[in-house]
């Protein structure tokens, strides 16, 4: 049925809707469609990718190491495909992206262009009624929602952007052809991962660039090198225990997570700890104590350290100090993972200007105001970040049992069991849904434990004739709980973050992620299972 079919009445019947071409919802396709599922991916963007589609702002990489940012379930797939460096660029994974879908198939059961507005569950026939917002309409028993935890970028609202006469930017949906900033002046807003990953990619193309900063963020240098075969090889050779210890570790990573606290070292083993964890690089850091993230104490120590390196990577004391992060614990915001950011700060065509105190009052038609200061640009680049882990759930107007709208039921947070289902909204599935490891991990790995669970959920329904799947409220209440009491236990509600919903007005202050970790998670979803899907209501 085409698109004018659709919009003349039509209703397209399917197993399973799947919402997102991104790496969930590749993997969602390849593994239902093998159980003889009917299903469909819809995707909004004109192709896939999901966030790496979306994300194509200068100088955009993986922060985790390519060789194990990538899928597992296939050993052909992992055997063959050839990462160029340690860390991938946004091109790069998105050709892998690429690969996989021709390589399995998978791209004539997806239809793009098609954003999901509406989803009304029919509790008669055990059903979700989707529309799109081209007029699509679908009737689906399973509704998967692959839709990503940093796919929806908060748009800028700044008065008077109208005006600007310049060109602008949001580094979350970045334009698909070349952005050319040589000769041009250039204005950048945020200093998250995005904006860290951009600094000296711009500043290296343009002839002034302004980085304006509300808070100064840590990072972590990236290290990153070609990917020899030898070195590629050697992770081939091992990936079945590899991935299997990712799997079991709490950031879905390889690095070493000392479990040693800091009070065990004496103050220069502790300095050689850190300084060989800033070594290795990237996220490393995070796990060089195990109460790095527990202890305010050890997290300070660390903290310092990293002003330290900045200090010394930074040669105008004042600007140096400004780039220092001593409003927020390290590791309880992102972490950034860098190439020279902290060096670009030396060349002579890099700003800093520190709004910590002041805020950006308006975009002028030239630039914009900071108070009595007016700056002027030929382009601005928003690097402003996301509404996270909730934004693209309720961004559909879902209607569940009762007709409880989802947006409605987490108005003052959201509430899921697993960080998979909700209450009141059955055969609805969230893919690293808020309430789950997700972003505390490397998705890849928390992706395909998702997807895994969900599908062998879907198949358990089918094969003891079963038609429904809803969890309990006793039980999600009880995991909203042990989520809450988990990060109560640790420094990350200290920061002012998006994992806390902090970066949007409005928002309930919550952490958003589970903390527990990959590994832990992945036994308590498995027991779930094995006990025939303990806390969920089964119907049919
Ligand atoms: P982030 O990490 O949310 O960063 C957004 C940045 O934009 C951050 O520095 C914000 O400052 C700044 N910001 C946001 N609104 C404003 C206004 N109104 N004025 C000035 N500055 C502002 O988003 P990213 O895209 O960099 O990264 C998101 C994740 O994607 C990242 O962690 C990786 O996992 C991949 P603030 O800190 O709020 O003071």
């Amino acid at each position: 049925m085409t698109n004018s079919d659709a919009a003349a009445g039509g209703v397209r019947n399917f197993d399973a809707l799947i919402v997102g071409a991104g790496f969930s919802g590749i993997y969602l396709l390849h593994r239902l469609r093998n159980l003889g599922f009917s299903c469909l991916v819809v995707e909004a963007a004109d192709d896939i990718g999901g966030t790496w589609y979306w994300n194509r702002y200068p100088g955009a990489r993986c922060d985790i190491q390519s060789m194990i940012y990538s899928y597992s379930f296939s050993e052909e797939l992992e055997q063959e495909w050839e990462w160029p460096s340690r860390f991938a660029t946004q091109p790069e994974i998105l050709e892998y992206a690429e690969h996989v879908v021709e390589r399995f198939d998978l791209r004539r059961d997806m239809q793009f262009n098609t954003r999901v507005t509406d989803a009304t569950f029919d509790d008669a026939a055990n059903r979700w009624a989707i529309d799109t917002e081209l007029g699509d309409r679908f009737s689906v028993q399973y509704l998967v929602m692959a839709t990503g935890c940093l796919s929806t970028p908060r748009r800028p609202t700044f008065k008077g952007l109208d005006s600007f006469e310049g060109d602008w930017y949001h580094t979350g949906y970045w334009p698909h052809e070349a952005v050319d900033f040589s000769g041009k002046t250039v204005g950048i807003i945020g200093t998250g991962s995005s904006a860290i990953q951009s600094i000296p990619v711009i500043a290296a193309e343009a002839d002034q660039l302004t980085v304006f900063q509300r808070t100064p963020n840590f990072s972590i240098p990236a290290w990153n090198e070609p990917l020899t075969p030898e070195a590629a090889q050697r992770w081939m050779d091992d990936y079945p225990a590899i991935r299997q210890k990712a799997r079991e570790s709490t950031g879905g990573d390889i690095y070493f997570s000392n479990p040693r606290p800091m009070a065990e070292y004496s103050e220069d083993e502790a300095r050689a700890v850190l300084e060989q964890r800033w070594n290795d690089g990237a996220f490393n850091y995070q796990s060089a104590f195990g109460d790095m993230l527990s202890n305010p104490e050890t997290n300070r120590f660390a903290s310092e350290y990293v002003h330290e390196k900045i200090r010394q990577r930074v040669d105008n004391p004042a600007v140096a100090e400004l780039l220092c992060p001593k409003q927020h614990p390290v590791g309880t915001k992102r972490l950034c993972v860098d190439t020279n950011y902290y060096e670009t700060y030396n060349r002579n065509n890099v700003a800093l200007v520190d709004i910590s105190n002041d805020s950006i009052d308006e975009i002028t038609p030239k630039g914009l105001r900071v108070g009595a200061t007016e700056y002027e640009f030929d382009a601005l680049v928003f690097a402003t970040g996301f509404d996270a882990m909730t934004g693209a759930l309720t961004a559909v107007h879902m209607t569940g049992r009762d007709g409880v709208v989802l947006k409605e039921k987490w108005i003052d947070g959201p509430r899921t069991y697993l960080g998979i289902a909700v209450a009141g909204f059955p055969n609805m599935f969230a893919i690293t849904g808020p309430g789950s490891p997700s972003v505390l991990s490397n998705m890849l790995v928390s992706i395909e434990q998702h997807v895994d669970w969900t599908v062998d959920c879907i198949a358990y329904l089918r094969d003891h004739g079963l038609d429904c799947i809803e969890p309990t409220m006793a039980a999600e209440d009880n995991w909203v709980e042990h989520v809450n009491e988990t990060a109560d236990a640790t420094l990350y509600p200290l920061a002012n973050s998006w994992y806390m919903g902090d970066n949007i007005p409005g928002k309930l202050r919550i952490f958003t992620p589970y903390v527990g970790g990959v590994g832990v998670y992945r036994k308590k979803c498995d027991e779930v299972a094995a006990n025939g899907y303990e806390g969920f209501a089964l119907g049919g």
